[in-house]
Formats: C-alpha cells, structure tokens, sequence
C-alpha cells in the first residue's frame, strides 16, 4: 500500500517535470513565461484563441502555472 502510493508519487512527479521541460523549450526569450509568438510556434496546428484561453489572469503571457492548468486533465491542452 505504501509502496504503492510513492510510486503514484512519483509519476506524478516527473508529469509536471515534463510539463515544466515543455514550457522552458519552447520559452525562447527565457523570461519563465510564454508569449502569444512562442505558445503558436511550440503548438503547431493550434488555434491562437486558444492562447487567451490558457492566460488566464490576462497578462499576454502564459506563466508556469497556467501551462500546468491547461495541460492538466481537464485542461484545454490535454492530450487526449
Ligand atoms: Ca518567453
Ligand atoms: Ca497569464
């Protein structure tokens, strides 16, 4: 049982590692934020509405924690 639970831990663990990894590849300015130029450039083939709707606060930038809301399971970016 215990075993069990670390082990879901753990995968859960290296998801938001890889989300984080996705983010800061395409994040070709660096700056720990998408623009609206580096969101479309790392999501061929997505619609730049999509865009407004993972900034959710607005700012024009999708920050760590937006990226992480949309590519969750619910989110607008997840992988079916
Ligand atoms: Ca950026
Ligand atoms: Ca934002």
């Amino acid at each position: 049982m215990r075993k069990t639970t670390m082990t879901f831990a753990a995968i859960l663990a290296t998801a938001s590692f890889a989300q984080a990894a996705d983010l800061a590849e395409m994040d070709t300015n660096a700056d720990g934020a998408l623009s609206v130029e580096e969101f479309t450039a790392g999501h061929e083939g997505v619609d730049p509405a999509v865009f407004t709707e993972v900034d959710t606060n607005e700012d024009g930038l999708i920050d760590p924690s937006e990226y992480e809301a949309a590519t969750a399971e619910d989110g607008v970016l997840a992988k079916s």
